[in-house]
C-alpha cells in the first residue's frame, strides 16, 4: 500500500491553529458530505469545500489521507488571496463563515464570506456519474466571487488538484495548460479539469510541495511549471490554477470548472503497438506531403 505523510510545514501550523488534540479538533469541524450519483460518489468538507473522494466504480480518483487531518481533505482545495498586499499569505475556506448551504443526493451549493466579509465565495457542485463499470464521471463545479465592498479590489483564486487517478498516485502523468488539466494513470485511465477561462499562472509540482505554498507565510505566485510525470510508485503530482481578477465594487466573476474521469474501452480497441507506431509514422508521413504540396503549390501560385 502507498502511503504518504502529512507534510511537516502543515502539521506545524495545525499545531499552532489546533493544540495538540489533533482528533478532537477533526471531530469539531463541520461534517462531511457525501454525493452520489449512478456509478459515482463525492465526498467534501463542508467547512473547507475540499474533497477526499470521488469515486467512480469503486475507485477513489482523488488523494486522500490515511487518517484524518485537522485542515481537512487534502485531495481538492480552493485557496484565496485578497488586495494587494506582497506579504499576504493565501488562505483556505476554513477561514470562512458558511453563511447557509443545501444539498440534494448529486447535488450541493454553499455561501460563504471571507477577508472581514469583504468577499462572498458562492459554490455549487453537481455529480452525473456514468453507467456501471464505464469508469465515466463528470463534475460540474461553479465558483463565484463577490467583491462585497464599495472600493475596486484584487483577487486571486486558486484551484489546487491533488488527483490519483484510478487509485494510485506513482506513474501518474499531469499536463496543466492555461484552462485545461490532464492527468494519466499507466493504465490509460484519465482525469481531466477545464475551466471556460484562462488562468494567469499554473504549477505541477509533487506533493507536498505545491501544498505546502498555500500554507506557507508568503504571497504565492505559480511558476507556470505545466509538465510533470511521478518516475516511481512513490512520488506523487499535484497541480493548480492562479487566477488573479480586479473586482469593481460589488462585482463577480463566476468560474466554471468541469472535472471528468474516463477510462480506456475494452483492450480488443486497442491496436497492437508495432501498427499503431507504423500507422503513426504513415499519417506523419502523409501528412507531411500534404503540407509539402500545398506549400508547393501556393509558392507556385504566388510566382505566377
Ligand atoms: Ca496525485
Ligand atoms: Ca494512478
Ligand atoms: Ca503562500
Amino acid at each position: 500500500m502507498q502511503i504518504r505523510s502529512l507534510p511537516l510545514q502543515i502539521a506545524t501550523s495545525l499545531l499552532v491553529s489546533f493544540g495538540l488534540s489533533f482528533p478532537a479538533a477533526y471531530a469539531q469541524s463541520t461534517g462531511l458530505v457525501e454525493l452520489n450519483d449512478d456509478n459515482s460518489t463525492v465526498r467534501l468538507n463542508l467547512d473547507t469545500l475540499g474533497v477526499d473522494a470521488w469515486i467512480v466504480d469503486g475507485v477513489n480518483q482523488v488523494f486522500t489521507p490515511q487518517t484524518p487531518v485537522p485542515v481537512g481533505p487534502l485531495g481538492e482545495r480552493y485557496f484565496l488571496n485578497f488586495g494587494t498586499d506582497p506579504m499576504s499569505p493565501e488562505v483556505g475556506l476554513g477561514s470562512f463563515t458558511l453563511d447557509s448551504f443545501t444539498f440534494s443526493e448529486n447535488a450541493l451549493s454553499a455561501y460563504l464570506r471571507g477577508f472581514d466579509n469583504a468577499l462572498e465565495f458562492r459554490y455549487s457542485l453537481e455529480l452525473q456519474g456514468g453507467e456501471l463499470n464505464s469508469g465515466s464521471s463528470h463534475r460540474f463545479e461553479t465558483v463565484t466571487l463577490k467583491n462585497l465592498t464599495d472600493t475596486a479590489q484584487q483577487v486571486s483564486l486558486f484551484s489546487y488538484l491533488d488527483f490519483d487517478v484510478a487509485g494510485t498516485f506513482g506513474f501518474d502523468s499531469v499536463l496543466i495548460q492555461k484552462n485545461s488539466l490532464q492527468q494519466v494513470d499507466v493504465t490509460g485511465a484519465k482525469v481531466t479539469a477545464t475551466v471556460d477561462q484562462a488562468a494567469d499562472f499554473v504549477q505541477v509540482d509533487l506533493y507536498p510541495k505545491l501544498l505546502q505554498e498555500f500554507f506557507n507565510s508568503s504571497r504565492t505566485t505559480l511558476n507556470n511549471n505545466s509538465v510533470l510525470t511521478s518516475t516511481d510508485a512513490l512520488t506523487d503530482v499535484s497541480a493548480a490554477f492562479q487566477f488573479n481578477r480586479l473586482l469593481a465594487p460589488g462585482g463577480e466573476v463566476v468560474f466554471q470548472f468541469v472535472k471528468k474521469a474516463e477510462k480506456p474501452g475494452p483492450a480488443k480497441d486497442i491496436p497492437e503497438p508495432g501498427s499503431a507506431i507504423a500507422l503513426g509514422s504513415a499519417a506523419l508521413a502523409a501528412l507531411l506531403l500534404k503540407k509539402y504540396r500545398l506549400s508547393q503549390a501556393s509558392r507556385n501560385s504566388e510566382l505566377n
